[in-house]
């Protein structure tokens, strides 16, 4: 027995179990803030030893590469997992491997996250070459397992993971963290797989007469009583404009009215905001697929999905969208980035949107590029020529315009840094994430200039918003919270980071300005705007006209645990895999669950009321599968 004991410590199963047993430990740590070792040994090894009890069983040769190639593979899963985590605040999911394709253009974001002591997860590679080096007793090669004992692990090990999931089926994934943390990362993905393939049935009118109380529904579940469009102050006040709505890449906020060293950094916003409406309180929605989800947001009104890019799932579809609303009312819809069009799936996406037409990397060109692709400059250049073309072939025209230059990493080249920023503001993500809004803004007031000039700015409708925050997670240092909190005069924190602007212009009606601070969403974008343009949408939309109604229920998830909300005087947090739930109150940016017995009982109907809204959003976007 003594001496089978020893053999079996000397074999590759049993050095492997080791090492990887302790990788995960590791890894649900830092990830997790897990300190239960055993949790790595029953939800995580328990399916890890099904593959290695398999190769004992199965092979008699050869076992040390797959042993080395399993233990690569999980190793490089890990440090990806990290890193994921530094940049996306959450973890990955299997939808996350489908779009590796797209880590090519967010590669030197991704690359500032690396962390050197990732590196001890490779460290055991070292240590097998070591000892393979100095033992030459080293006798690995020639052990063998019991073929019961490997029998018994195999069946064991099963017997868990059926078990585990057996469990938790039912249970909803609201946060993956927090459900890795309880029932592992393996079981996560299994379950959320199994999730997306079962059919849930959602008792919601969503077409026809009928539609109306489902619209009364949600917007009751918001906090309002529902009242028709057509009825809502300054309906149609832009009647029969055209439409031109401006995503900024990574514009917060924060940044809106402010100077540094005498300088304001938008300045081209600034001077629009005399004669616009500014919607000063409203947050990102976005999902996992950031700047593409902010597009659909913009066009749908409807919820990205959780886990995966919402472009994903678009091939073939016929969307209910602001394009196919306007395109009824006799506009050309056209949408414009400087990017390849098959990065996020927008050569999906823009169908399925029902827009008329996208400009896109292949019509721009690689002239003057900064980071991955033409300039804001050129871009904006280029897409005048475009509108004033469309716009003398049509009665009126819907144009989406993403710009693109002020993307993390914001290194520019010196020409384009036109702030003269404070010494320990230089080099650093904040200052460089300043410069790059400042170019961004100063090529935004060049093609202002262009519109007023070719005549289109009057019989316009303008809008524009932020796609999401630029500053955030892992990639500020500990001299960026400095910097930020200096610059704002308070704490850094979540709210600062999800605030974008929203502000829409309509040149020549002076009512249509001042600030309103009715809180809203990226959801509330497309039903505001078509307020103005007196278009009453003839489909279910969630979010609502902004203008008109002052409360609210908004759902973010993957950036947050799903149920999160924002609600009219707070920001509430899910508990997630390192945090209780968390309530951020709007007016005084301040922790205030202290200040109740029982957090989240205060709050508990509307977190059930928001994931009833995601479910509803959810299944009316499936309703078009
Ligand atoms: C990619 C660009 C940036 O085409 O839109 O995407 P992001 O990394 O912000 O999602
Ligand atoms: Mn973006």
């Amino acid at each position: 027995m003594k001496e089978s004991f020893k053999r079996f410590i000397k074999s590759y199963f049993f050095f492997f179990t080791v090492v990887l047993t302790l990788k995960f430990i590791l890894l649900r740590y830092w990830l997790l803030y897990d300190f239960n070792p055993f949790a790595s040994l029953w939800f995580e090894m328990s399916l890890v030893l099904i593959v290695m009890s398999t190769f004992e069983l199965i092979f008699k040769r050869g076992k040390l590469v797959l042993y080395i190639f399993l233990d690569l593979l999980l190793s490089a899963l890990f440090v990806g997992m990290l890193i994921y985590e530094r940049y996306f605040s959450t973890i990955p999911t299997y939808y996350d491997l489908s779009q590796l394709n797209q880590v090519g253009s967010v590669n030197e974001s991704m690359w500032m996250l690396f962390d050197k002591t990732d590196l001890i997860f490779f460290s055991d590679f070292l240590l097998l070459v070591v000892l393979w080096f100095f033992s030459r007793k080293w006798s690995y090669p020639s052990i063998k397992t019991s073929k019961l004992a490997m029998t018994g692990v195999l069946v064991m090990s099963l017997v868990v993971t059926i078990v585990n999931f057996q469990m938790n089926k039912s249970e909803m994934v609201l946060d993956n963290a927090l459900f890795a943390k309880e029932n592992g990362f393996f079981q996560t993905q299994f379950i959320q797989y199994y999730h997306e393939n079962s059919n849930s049935e959602t008792a919601l009118a969503f077409t026809g007469e009928e539609q109306n109380v489902t619209l009364k529904r949600i917007q009751e579940l918001k906090g309002n009583d529902y009242v028709p469009m057509k009825e809502h102050e300054h309906f149609g006040i832009a009647k029969d404009r055209n439409l031109i709505v401006i995503q900024i890449e990574s514009l917060q906020g924060f940044v809106i009215g402010k100077s540094i060293n005498g300088q304001e950094i938008t300045p081209t916003i600034n001077q629009w905001l005399e004669d616009s409406l500014y919607f000063s309180d409203v947050y990102q929605q976005i999902g996992s697929g950031n700047t593409s989800d902010a597009e659909f947001l913009m066009n749908t009104s409807l919820y990205p999905l959780g886990n995966q890019a919402t472009t994903e799932q678009v091939g073939g579809m016929q969307l209910p969208s602001l394009p196919r609303m306007l395109g009824d009312q006799g506009y050309h819809s056209v949408t414009m980035h400087a990017d390849v069009v098959t990065y996020w799936n927008r050569d999906e996406l823009y169908p399925a949107l029902g827009f008329d037409d996208y400009y896109a990397k292949e019509f721009y060109g690689e002239k003057d590029t900064v980071g991955f692709g033409p300039s804001d400059g050129l871009f904006y250049e280029r897409s005048m020529d475009v509108i004033k073309e469309i716009s003398s072939n049509h009665k009126n025209f819907y144009a989406h315009v993403l710009s693109l230059t002020s993307h993390t990493p914001f290194e520019m080249p010196k020409d384009k840094e036109g702030l003269d920023l404070p010494a320990a503001y230089e080099g650093t993500l904040t200052g460089n994430y300043m410069q790059s809004v400042h170019y961004a803004d100063q090529s935004l007031g060049d093609f202002f200039q262009d519109l007023k000039d070719s005549g289109l700015w009057n019989n316009s409708v303008i809008a524009l918003y932020g796609d999401h925050s630029g500053l955030h997670g892992k990639l500020l240092k500990s001299e960026d919270q400095d910097l930020l909190e200096d610059f704002i005069g308070d704490r850094y924190s979540l709210l600062n980071r999800f605030n974008i602007p929203f502000i829409v212009g309509v040149p020549g009606k002076e009512e249509v300005s001042g600030v309103v601070d009715h809180i809203g969403g990226q959801i509330d974008m497309m039903p505001t705007l078509l307020n103005l343009l007196g278009v009453e949408p003839n489909t279910l939309y969630f979010g609502h006209n902004l203008w008109h109604y002052s409360d609210n229920l908004l759902g973010m998830r993957y950036y947050v645990p799903t149920s999160s909300f924002f609600n009219k005087n707070a920001f509430f947090i899910a508990k997630n895999s390192r945090f209780d739930e968390r309530i951020i109150d709007l007016a005084s940016n301040e922790r205030i669950e202290n200040e109740f017995e029982n957090p989240s009982s205060q709050f508990e109907d509307e977190r059930k009321d928001i994931l009833k809204l995601l479910q509803w959003s959810d299944a009316y976007f499936e309703s078009f599968k």
